[in-house]
């Protein structure tokens, strides 16, 4: 695993983007940087992303999250199948080894904000919270950012259910 590399890349594009860093902690998982993508007037969803690093010896998953600006959040999984990129619920949570960092953004795993009550505004802060198998719940806050950036996830995108 390129462990290092992908914190090194994490921590660069966090110090590139000007965006404030903030982080939490739950037990041994560490939370950087929780953000969600600003949304267009109308939108139903919107997008959350942070890196997880699982600090301690022990195996631990996150298995739920919530946004105050959204319904319910689902943890989502993006993949290619058959040339097209899908999007489809993680059914049993997403596993944290030891030591290891999950690096959530486009294209890979992400909370998806479902029914949102009002757009997501950069520069607003969102509350909310993440769930862990072992960790328990913490409370966090996504830092909203700009609307624009590579490969968003598309409203029409297929999204399995
Ligand atoms: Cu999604």
């Amino acid at each position: 695993m390129r462990v290092k590399s992908l914190v090194l890349a994490a921590a660069l594009a966090i110090a590139a983007s000007g965006a404030q860093a903030h982080d939490y902690k739950a037990g041994a998982i560490t939370i950087n940087h929780p953000w969600a993508r600003a949304t267009p007037q109308g939108a139903t969803v919107g997008a959350g992303y942070l890196t997880l690093t699982n600090t301690g010896t022990a195996p631990d998953r996150l298995v739920g999250a919530s946004a105050a600006a959204a319904d319910h959040v689902e943890l989502h999984e993006m993949s290619m199948t058959d040339g097209v990129m899908r999007m489809r619920p993680v059914k049993d949570g997403i596993e944290l080894k030891p030591g290891q960092t999950v690096e959530f953004k486009s294209g890979a795993f992400h909370l998806m904000m479902v029914d949102l009550k009002q757009p997501l505004q950069q520069g607003q802060r969102v509350k909310g919270t993440l769930t862990f198998e072992k960790a328990g719940s913490v409370e966090v806050e996504f830092a909203v950012e700009a609307i624009g950036g590579p490969a968003r996830p598309a409203p029409a995108m297929d999204h399995g259910h």
